[in-house]
């Protein structure tokens, strides 16, 4: 079976160069409780779709990784018990055993660098867990330092260290730009209290820093969008996580059901809400991609 499958429909958006949107999956099989991740899926679709681009919803189904699936396959994925968290380092093994598994951001944007995809969009990407020197890093840090794709999402998980996380960022030279803010965003928080080189007001502005970062042969760059106050957590309210680590991939599950345990509702319905509100700019900034032609300059 190809390694990679991509949909009729995301192969149509690409040949015709319309804009196209890249959604991970491991939030479906291990960020939020089923009925919540489908809604958030049907969230995000609609909200892609209603900016002008095409949703493809990237994970291992049978076999394969798959960029495109249906909604129908998103909720046979949420159904599986057996999905595995994919990314980068179990990418391979996963096709073969169990053959269905969600997606990180960094497994999503290797298949949507291989497909042409150029824009991702995700709830919190993943970076440096506090403790442990910092040595706990997250693949989709290494992954943006690769990829020419640029992330949408609400800055890094709460449980993560911001400062660490921003500052690993920098050091592979992966742009952060706060969207109509000049501070990092806290996932479920509004803010995680630091500042950012630069932001930008219109998508238009985004699309123009990242065709420089692309000509100049810069890979990834992360569109960091705030939860706004009213919909957000206060973030003396999410605390900080007392449970001892669980270690390696399993930790950012745990530590998110930890949350959802403690603080109920609210953390579904805020990580439910970032993940709409990314998707829906996601999509305008592939639009506006499209409309100004910015694209990665093919290298070598
Ligand atoms: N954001 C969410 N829920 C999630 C994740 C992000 O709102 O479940 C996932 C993403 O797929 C991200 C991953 O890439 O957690 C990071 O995991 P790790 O720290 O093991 O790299
Ligand atoms: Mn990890």
């Amino acid at each position: 079976m190809a390694p990679l499958t991509i949909s009729a429909d995301v192969t149509h958006t690409l040949e015709s160069g319309k804009p196209i949107v890249a959604l991970e999956s491991a939030v479906i099989t291990h960020g939020l409780p089923k009925a919540a991740a489908l809604d958030a899926v049907r969230r995000q679709w609609v909200a892609c779709a209603e900016a002008g681009a095409t949703p493809a919803v990237v994970a291992v189904f049978d076999g394969a990784l798959r960029v495109g699936l249906s909604l129908d396959d998103c909720a046979a994925l949420a159904a599986r018990r057996d999905a595995v968290k994919v990314s980068p380092w179990n990418l391979a093994s996963a096709t073969t055993h169990p053959g269905f598994g969600g997606t990180t951001v960094a497994a999503t944007i290797a298949a949507a660098a291989l497909a042409g995809i150029r824009v991702a969009s995700t709830g919190g990407i993943g970076g440096v867990h506090p403790g442990r020197d910092g040595q706990d890093v997250s693949a989709d840090l290494t992954e943006l330092s690769r990829r020419a794709v640029c992330v949408v999402c609400a800055g890094p998980k709460s449980t993560l260290d911001a400062g660490a996380t921003l500052e690993r960022l920098e050091t592979l030279g992966v742009p952060v730009i706060g969207w109509q803010s000049s501070l990092l965003a806290g996932f479920l928080a509004t803010s995680a209290g630091l500042r950012l080189p630069v932001r930008a007001e219109a998508v238009d502005e985004l699309a123009a820093i990242l065709g420089a970062h692309w000509a100049l042969e810069g890979a990834g760059a992360v569109v960091s969008q705030p939860l706004p106050a009213d919909l957000a957590i206060p973030i003396a309210e999410l605390g900080a996580d007392e449970a001892a680590p669980v270690r390696g991939p399993d930790r950012t599950p745990a530590e998110l059901s930890r949350l959802q345990a403690r603080l109920g509702d609210r953390v579904i319905q805020a990580n439910v809400a970032l993940l709409e509100r990314n998707a829906a700019l996601a999509g305008a900034l592939a639009a506006a991609l499209t409309r100004l032609q910015v694209s990665v300059p093919s290298r070598g």
